[in-house]
Order: C-alpha cells, then sequence, then structure tokens
C-alpha cells in the first residue's frame, strides 16, 4: 500500500522485477527525476491520464513507463516525434507528449522533430536539454557548451572542431506552425514552479486540440557533470541559462485554432491553393450515387491481409487500391499501403492492403493471407510469408515455381495472356481482379470490386465501361 500520494504516477515502479519498489532509476539530483513528477503532476491535475499517451524516448528517459500511470509508445531512439506523429493523426482525441533528451531530439532525430514541429503536429514535446549524452556515459551532444568536458571532449568542447551549441528553441521559432515554444529549468525551486505552469500549459495546448507545443527545458546531469547535485544544478543555472536563456520564445494559443482569415492571393501566385484530400476517399472518388460513408465497426469481420507484388507498370498498385476501395464500399475499414521500387516501370512494385472491420494498427503487411503475384520474383520474395490457411494466386507466366508453404492454396491465373488475347495487354490487373471474384478470395461483393475498378478510371470514363466489360469476360473465361 502507497502511502505517498504520487499524483500521476503508479503506485509501485517493479523495474528489474523488484516489487513494491518506490524509487526511480535515475541519479541524485537528476533533472529527469524531477520533471517527471511535474510531468505525472500536471497530467493527474488536468484529468488527463486516461487520455494521454506518452511517447518514450531512448536516453536515460526511457523508463517513463514504469513511472507514468498512461498509456506509452517506447520510439526507437530519435524518433519520439515521428511516432507521437502517428499518434496524434490516429487517435485525434488523445494527449500525445513525446519526450526526449538533447541527443535524441537535437542529434539523431533532430529531423523528425523540426519536421514535425514544421507541419504543427497536434502533440507537445517536452525536451530534456542536460548538456549531453546522459544514458551512453556522458559523450557531447548538440547542445554541449562550448568549452564543457564530456567524455568524447576531454579537453572542453572546441567549437572549430565539432561547432557551437545548438539552440532548438531558436531554430524551432523560425517556424510557421508551432503554438508555443519556451525553455525553462529545473535548477532550483522558483525555475521549477515555473517550469510546472510551462508543462501544464503543454498539456492543455493538446487538450484543446491548438497544435505543436515544444518546451525545452534545462536540466542537470550530476553524474555526467562529474559534480554533486548542488553544484550541478548551479552549473545548470549559471552556464547553460548563458548559452540557453529561459524564455516564452512564443505563444499563440490565444490565435490558435481560430479560423485564420485567408489572405487574398497574389495575382502573380500561379497556383490556386488545393484543397487537402481528406482522405482516400477524395483521391478515388467513386461515382456520384455511390459514395460510402466513413467505416463502421463491426467485430464479427476479421482482418484481411493483401499483398500484391509484380513488375513497376503491371498496375500492381492500382489492383490494391481497387480492393481497398471495394472494401471501403463496404464501410469496412481499409489501408493501402504501396512500396516502389527505385525505376518508375520495370522495377519492382508491390503494396499492402488491410481490411478488417475494426481500426486497423498497422498498414504494414509481413504474413499476408492473401499474395497477388504477377511474376515469379514476387512469388519467390513473398511466398514463404504468406499465412497457413492463405491463398496465392500467381500469374502462369512464372513458370515452374517451388511448392507454397504448407496450408496455402497456389492459384495459377492465366491474367497476363488473357489480356493479351482481348487484346488490351495492360489489362493484366484487371484480369487477376477478375479472378479474385470467381475464386472469393478477396471477402469482397463482386459489386463492389466492380464499383471500385469503375471508380479508378473516373477521369477516363472510356476506359471505366471497357474495363468493366474486360472484368465479366475474363471472370466466364476463367477456369472453374
Ligand atoms: C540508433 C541508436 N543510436 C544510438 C543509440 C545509443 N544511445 C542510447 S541513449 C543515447 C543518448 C541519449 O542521450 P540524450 O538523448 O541526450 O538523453 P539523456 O540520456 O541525456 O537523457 C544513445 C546515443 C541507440 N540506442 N540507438
Amino acid at each position: 500500500m502507497n502511502t505517498i500520494e504520487q499524483k500521476g504516477m503508479y503506485a509501485e515502479f517493479p523495474r528489474c522485477g523488484k516489487e513494491h519498489a518506490r524509487s526511480t532509476h535515475y541519479c541524485a539530483g537528476c533533472g529527469h527525476g524531477i520533471v517527471n513528477k511535474l510531468v505525472a503532476e500536471a497530467c493527474a491535475e488536468l484529468g488527463l491520464q486516461d487520455r494521454t499517451i506518452f511517447v518514450d524516448p531512448v536516453g536515460c528517459g526511457v523508463f517513463t513507463y514504469y513511472y507514468w500511470d498512461a498509456a506509452h509508445i517506447s520510439a526507437a531512439h530519435g524518433r519520439a516525434s515521428a511516432a507521437a506523429t502517428g499518434a496524434a493523426r490516429a487517435r485525434p482525441d488523445a494527449v500525445t507528449i513525446a519526450y526526449q533528451g538533447d541527443g535524441d531530439l537535437g542529434a539523431i532525430g533532430f529531423n523528425n522533430a523540426f519536421q514535425a514541429a514544421s507541419r504543427g503536429e497536434k502533440f507537445g514535446c517536452i525536451f530534456i536539454n542536460n548538456s549531453l549524452y546522459g544514458m551512453t556515459g556522458g559523450q557531447m551532444a548538440p547542445t554541449t557548451l562550448e568549452g564543457e568536458r564530456t567524455t568524447t571532449t576531454p579537453f572542453g568542447r572546441d567549437p572549430e572542431l565539432t561547432g557551437h551549441p545548438l539552440h532548438v528553441c531558436e531554430v524551432f521559432n523560425q517556424l510557421k506552425a508551432p503554438v508555443y515554444i519556451a525553455r525553462v529549468s529545473v535548477a532550483d525551486t522558483a525555475r521549477i514552479m515555473q517550469a510546472k505552469r510551462a508543462i501544464r500549459k503543454v498539456f492543455e495546448i493538446q487538450r484543446d486540440r491548438k497544435g505543436y507545443a515544444l518546451l525545452e527545458i534545462l536540466a542537470p546531469c550530476p553524474t555526467n557533470f562529474g559534480l554533486d547535485p548542488l553544484r550541478a544544478a548551479e552549473f545548470c543555472k549559471n552556464e547553460m541559462e548563458r548559452e540557453f536563456p529561459l524564455s516564452v520564445f512564443r505563444d499563440r494559443t490565444q490565435d490558435a485554432g481560430a479560423a485564420a482569415e485567408a489572405p487574398e492571393q497574389s495575382p502573380l501566385l500561379a497556383v490556386k491553393p488545393v484543397p487537402r484530400a481528406a482522405s482516400c476517399a477524395e483521391l478515388f472518388a467513386a461515382p456520384a450515387g455511390s459514395e460510402a460513408p466513413a467505416a463502421e465497426n463491426d467485430p464479427s469481420v476479421p482482418e484481411r491481409r493483401f499483398k500484391f507484388a509484380g513488375y513497376g507498370g503491371q498496375g500492381i498498385l492500382s489492383l490494391g487500391i481497387c480492393v481497398a476501395e471495394a472494401a471501403r464500399l463496404e464501410r469496412r475499414h481499409s489501408l493501402w499501403f504501396p512500396s516502389y521500387g527505385p525505376e518508375q516501370r520495370g522495377g519492382s512494385a508491390s503494396c499492402s492492403v488491410v481490411v478488417s472491420g475494426t481500426p486497423i494498427g498497422s498498414p504494414a503487411v509481413e504474413h499476408p493471407d492473401v499474395l497477388v503475384c504477377m511474376n515469379r520474383p514476387s512469388y519467390e520474395r513473398f511466398a514463404g510469408d504468406v499465412n497457413p490457411g492463405g491463398t496465392i494466386m500467381l500469374d502462369e507466366s512464372a513458370g515452374d515455381v517451388p511448392p507454397p508453404p504448407d496450408g496455402v492454396k497456389l492459384l495459377r491465373i492465366p491474367a497476363i495472356r488473357m489480356a493479351e488475347e482481348f487484346g488490351v495487354p495492360k489489362a493484366a490487373n484487371t484480369m487477376m481482379l477478375a479472378a479474385l471474384r470467381k475464386y472469393k478470395v478477396s471477402g469482397l461483393s463482386d459489386e463492389s470490386l466492380e464499383t471500385a475498378l469503375a471508380a479508378s478510371f473516373r477521369k477516363k470514363p472510356q476506359l471505366a465501361d471497357k474495363n468493366r466489360e474486360l472484368l465479366r469476360m475474363a471472370e466466364d473465361r476463367m477456369p472453374d
């Protein structure tokens, strides 16, 4: 039973299997420890624990998932802002907070963080600047002060050799999108109180969906500074603040969220602003009258994973889109995810499609239930990955191939030959679609597959009718 009030924290931190543990892994006087407490308190006091997704870094802050009682995602080193982008987009109802060190954000992950800020992603980034790589033993980071001794700058950082300290807030402050950018410190009590208010602000901005917020927090690292906690805090206050002044660089929380008035466009600008495509639905609009509303949840519909592979130019990506679109027309959740070789044509191309009655976690398909291969290399590459009980549809031009894995059905489809016989060699993908319909492999209705095919030619209506006809002819001729 925990008698100490720990707002926002788990009652116990059972790291390394230690039961009833209540101490964190942080060294005495470490700024992370203070910030961890402030973050947990702010989250709990604002009543946001059940809505918060923390994205944890690789660095000394990695173990926050043992401490903060909320949802967590662990990102690879430097990728917390990228993972937070995904989380915030997938769960707009959540409060997403990336937590990153200065090596993590300022070095390996700088571009990820910078681009996310530039796009104005709706998450808050809490950025711990302790002026070095703490977890790995105190190497120089981009934020290391001139003259500061680290394990990789044992004689002090020399700007001639290793450059000048990177001012992350000041750099990000050049961007248009961020709503809030500030630098605080946790080097003494007054600063800690100020930091707490700023952390609350980051949460409030996310709670109110106002936009991107960056909060840099100067933090002592006694162990790697080689100083006791008090002197480490003094170093943070005196030396670090001289290089990194505390400031609110930007606070646009009052304006954010209000609809900005569109400025009058200069006649010199030839490009008209294009409305942003909200979804695959707009990029791939179905013919009038057949628009499907948003997906409906139906847990009885299991997830089905498809992989389509062939050479670039064989229409394999469009075939995948057709299946994804057919699923959308049936109000399923569906995702289409392309993978291109470097070549425009002739190189390999593949795409994944996931169809499900419930929201889909990832568009990546490593183990498909249905594999469609237009050529032999695709079969050799992907056949071994197909789930037992799955089906492979292989164009017969692939010739003799090794048998499929146990429990996987192999169907040989004369798609390329039939398209040539019909005098439309480019329509081999439509022949494959016909096979998908004929052999009932997709789990989707004949009507939606046909509507989706027609929709894919909406800009060339004559081809829509032709392909519809080809689809039916191919299906009739396909062996039973
Ligand atoms: C791709 C990759 N490169 C390097 C590492 C090693 N690594 C782990 S933590 C870390 C530095 C973390 O430093 P910082 O982000 O400043 O956080 P701190 O530990 O100081 O809080 C490094 C380089 C890694 N885990 N993964």
